[in-house]
Parts: C-alpha cells; sequence; structure tokens
C-alpha cells in the first residue's frame, strides 16, 4: 500500500502487509482498503456499461512521469482530426498544462488536479466524463498521474490499459514494476528517436514485458517522429 496516498492494492495474489502494531489494527486496515476497493470497482462496473452505452472506447494511459503519454496523445489526435472525435480525461497533481496542450492540439480535455494523490479513481473519471458530454462513437483517452506503480491497481472502467515507456527509463523496467506490466493490454516503448544515444534493447524490454505478461503487445515509436505511428493506429482502429 502506498503510505503517501493510502492506494489499496487489487491484486488476490498480494500478501498482506504485517507488523500489526496491537489492537487488531491491522486486520481494521485491511477491511478499509476491501471496502474503498470494492466502491471503485463498483463504479468502475458502472462506468464501463456507460461507455458500453454511449459506443464510447475509453482507454486508460499510464507511464512514469514524462515518458511521452500526452506527447503521443498531441500527435494522435492530430492524425484522428475529422475521423473520430476524440476526449481526453488529465490526471495529474497539479496545473492544467496538460488539458492545454490536448484542446491546442484540437482535442475536448477536462482537467483533474488530484492534489496529493498519486493516481485516478473510478469516480473521478466518472464525475469528468459527465462534464466531457462525448458523442456516441468517439474515442476517451484517460491519461492517469505519472506514476508507474499505483495507476495499475484501479479500474477505472476503460477497455484497456496502456503502459507507455520510454527508452530513457531502462530497458528492466518491466521486471521491475510486474502489475503495471501485467495489467496492460499494450506497452508502447517511446522516444525511439533516442535509442541511439541510451542504453536500451528494446527487444530484452518486450521479452520482460511477455514474461510478466504473455498476451501484452509492443509497439516502438518516437513521438517526436512519428515513426511506428501506424502500428499504433492500427491498433487502435482494431479496437472499436
Ligand atoms: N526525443 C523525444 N522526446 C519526447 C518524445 N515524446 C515526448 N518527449 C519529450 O518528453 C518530455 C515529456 O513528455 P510528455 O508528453 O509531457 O510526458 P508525459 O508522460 O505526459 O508527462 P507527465 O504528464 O508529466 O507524466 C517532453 O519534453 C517531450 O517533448 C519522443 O518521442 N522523443
Ligand atoms: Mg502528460
Amino acid at each position: 500500500m502506498c503510505t503517501d496516498c493510502g492506494c489499496h492494492p487489487h491484486h488476490p495474489d498480494d500478501t498482506p502487509h504485517t507488523g500489526d502494531p496491537g489492537d487488531g489494527y491491522a486486520s481494521r486496515r485491511l477491511l478499509v482498503e476491501a471496502a474503498a476497493t470494492a466502491a471503485n470497482d463498483e463504479t468502475a462496473r458502472h462506468n464501463r456499461e456507460a461507455f458500453r452505452r454511449q459506443r464510447l472506447t475509453a482507454l486508460n494511459l499510464m507511464s512514469s512521469p514524462g515518458a511521452g503519454k500526452t506527447s503521443i496523445l498531441e500527435r494522435t489526435i492530430r492524425h484522428l482530426a475529422g475521423r473520430r472525435p476524440v476526449y481526453v480525461i488529465e490526471g495529474d497533481q497539479q496545473t492544467r498544462n496538460d488539458a492545454e496542450r490536448i484542446e491546442r492540439a484540437g482535442a475536448t480535455a477536462v482537467q483533474i488536479n488530484t492534489g496529493s494523490g498519486c493516481h485516478l479513481e473510478a469516480g473521478m473519471v466518472a464525475r469528468a466524463v459527465e462534464r466531457l458530454d462525448p458523442l456516441p462513437g468517439g474515442l476517451l483517452f484517460i491519461e492517469n498521474v505519472g506514476n508507474l506503480v499505483c495507476p495499475a491497481m484501479f479500474d477505472l472502467g476503460e477497455q484497456a490499459k496502456v503502459v507507455i515507456i520510454s527508452v530513457t527509463e531502462g530497458d528492466d523496467k518491466p521486471e521491475k514494476y510486474p502489475y503495471m506490466f501485467r495489467a496492460a493490454r499494450l506497452c508502447l516503448i517511446n522516444k525511439t528517436d533516442l535509442l541511439p544515444y541510451v542504453d536500451f534493447d528494446p527487444g530484452r524490454c518486450r521479452q520482460l514485458a511477455r514474461a510478466v505478461n504473455p498476451h501484452i503487445t509492443c509497439i516502438e515509436l518516437s513521438a517526436r517522429t512519428g515513426e511506428g505511428f501506424d502500428a499504433w493506429l492500427q491498433w487502435l482502429s482494431g479496437l472499436a
């Protein structure tokens, strides 16, 4: 559990924390965590049902800070202009910077500021979607707070989770942060234009990602040059 924000684990194979200071503290804490997780899951189910009714394809984009979530979205939005309505929910602790970038790229955005929180929850997404009032058949991107740990634990009602890793982070990340890579259906390996300058082996990264999640698809791309975007856009069109 994240002690900063009180994230509640969402993995049945998690070992509960030990170190009960006495008086049943640990077991009470587990009960509170279970109730919070159940409440989030219930709201996520409502979101998923609402997305299905609205024919909205919702994707939850997650990465460590700065891996390129917003940059990938900006290029994607420009590509999809006139073809499909695109909506973005931006999650950051502070600022409207990313929502403003998305609006400049041509999509409708709602910014959520989580304050000290390190992830989005289903209720935040439900309220943001009300404000977006999306058209049927649209594409909804949820850019989660930059963090390779906690966002993986929360169902938002999305159709799929997408993890983004950039080549400056090291190719061992799937091994170190397995929950994130296990939860994701797609892994985007971004900033491939920087490959000549860093020690990052995309083959090893793919291999480690598949070791924790044999079903994961990996696509290498660069939000800067557009290299690899055809494969990403093809994957997107295959979802709807
Ligand atoms: N060279 C290179 N730089 C990139 C690429 N994609 C993003 N960047 C740069 O990486 C930095 C972070 O990009 P963002 O798109 O803001 O990353 P983010 O994941 O949205 O960041 P947070 O929302 O703060 O977590 C910016 O300076 C981008 O210009 C890429 O493909 N190649
Ligand atoms: Mg961003």
